[in-house]
């Protein structure tokens, strides 16, 4: 008998929620639940998100490319709240089969084109623009990096952040076995950085732009609780530099508003369909 009294049936079946915060929305299939249209603005991006992690990559680096003059790049970003299981409208599975956000529908050419999964939204929005890709020579590099934060974070968020954090209950082996993998993380991020002012090189790029929000969010203090003190995150001082410096950023102080359903009411900008709904429309002042 194991040490928790649970011995996997033969066959697994969905019978029961299994407890945690989001496990009235959890589903082991995938589709739409209801016909819902998504609305659509007058900007050439349609984007449909949340400030969640995944969501701010890609409100930051619109927010980037506006901030360094590509004007081109104007957008709404609709708010899709996935407690609310926004994610299963006919509308948003149209855009991503996969029913996650951030999804982006661009609009900017003679026929709209979807674009799922944050770091195609964030290759296909670089490219178009042609920044925030360093340069030629580190392309390798930079890609490498960007694989690496989509292939690692999910071991942060859907492992560490969810057993952390939002289990029903601590259980010591699965917070064991990803706060082991996380920290190593860190100290593969460390080591580079340590030798790399940003992940590709000399010039900050959307590999950059994808990783702060996970792991600059981690040790800067702002994930999961008391996660950075529990993973003694101050033990990463290089990860902790390049943090600090994009967080100072003011697209980047955007982009991690939009879309955003938590914090201090100033920082929370529900939707964002044009650059003066920073001033005018957060929660503060339309709350
Ligand atoms: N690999 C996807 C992951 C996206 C993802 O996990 N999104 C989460 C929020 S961070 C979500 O929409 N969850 C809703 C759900 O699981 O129903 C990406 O990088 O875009």
């Amino acid at each position: 008998m194991s040490e928790t009294g649970y011995k996997p049936p033969k066959v697994w079946t969905w019978e029961r929620e299994s407890g945690g915060k989001w496990a009235s929305l959890n589903r082991p299939v995938a589709g739409a639940t209801e016909d819902r249209e998504l609305p659509v603005g007058e900007h050439p991006f349609q984007l449909y998100s949340l400030a969640t992690p995944n969501g701010q990559k890609v409100t930051i680096l619109f927010e980037e490319l506006l901030a360094a003059g590509h004007s081109g790049a104007e957008y709404d970003a609709w708010l899709i709240d996935i407690s609310e299981g926004d994610q299963f409208g006919s509308g948003f599975v149209e855009v991503n089969p996969n029913s996650k956000i951030p999804a982006l529908m661009d609009r900017s050419g003679p026929k709209p084109v979807r674009v799922f999964e944050s770091g195609a939204i964030l290759m296909h929005l670089a490219e178009r623009f042609g920044d925030f890709l360093g340069v030629p020579e580190r392309r390798a590099e930079m890609l490498s990096w960007l694989m690496w934060l989509q292939g690692s974070a999910p071991f942060l968020g859907g492992g560490f952040g969810h057993f952390y954090a939002y289990a029903p209950e601590p259980m010591e082996y699965p917070i064991d076995r990803y706060a082991m993998e996380t920290k190593r993380q860190l100290d593969v991020l460390d080591r580079r950085l340590a030798e790399s002012a940003f992940l590709a090189g000399e010039s900050y790029t959307i590999a950059d732009i994808a990783t702060f929000p996970w792991y600059g969010n981690l040790v800067l203090g702002r994930a999961y609780g008391d996660a950075a003190t529990f993973l003694s995150a101050h033990e990463y001082e290089h990860v902790i530099r390049w943090a600090e410096e994009i967080d100072a950023r003011e697209p980047v102080r955007r982009g991690r508003m939009v879309n955003s359903m938590s914090g201090e009411p100033e920082t929370q900008l529900r939707e964002r369909h044009s650059a003066q709904d920073f001033e005018t429309k957060t929660q503060d002042k339309v709350g």
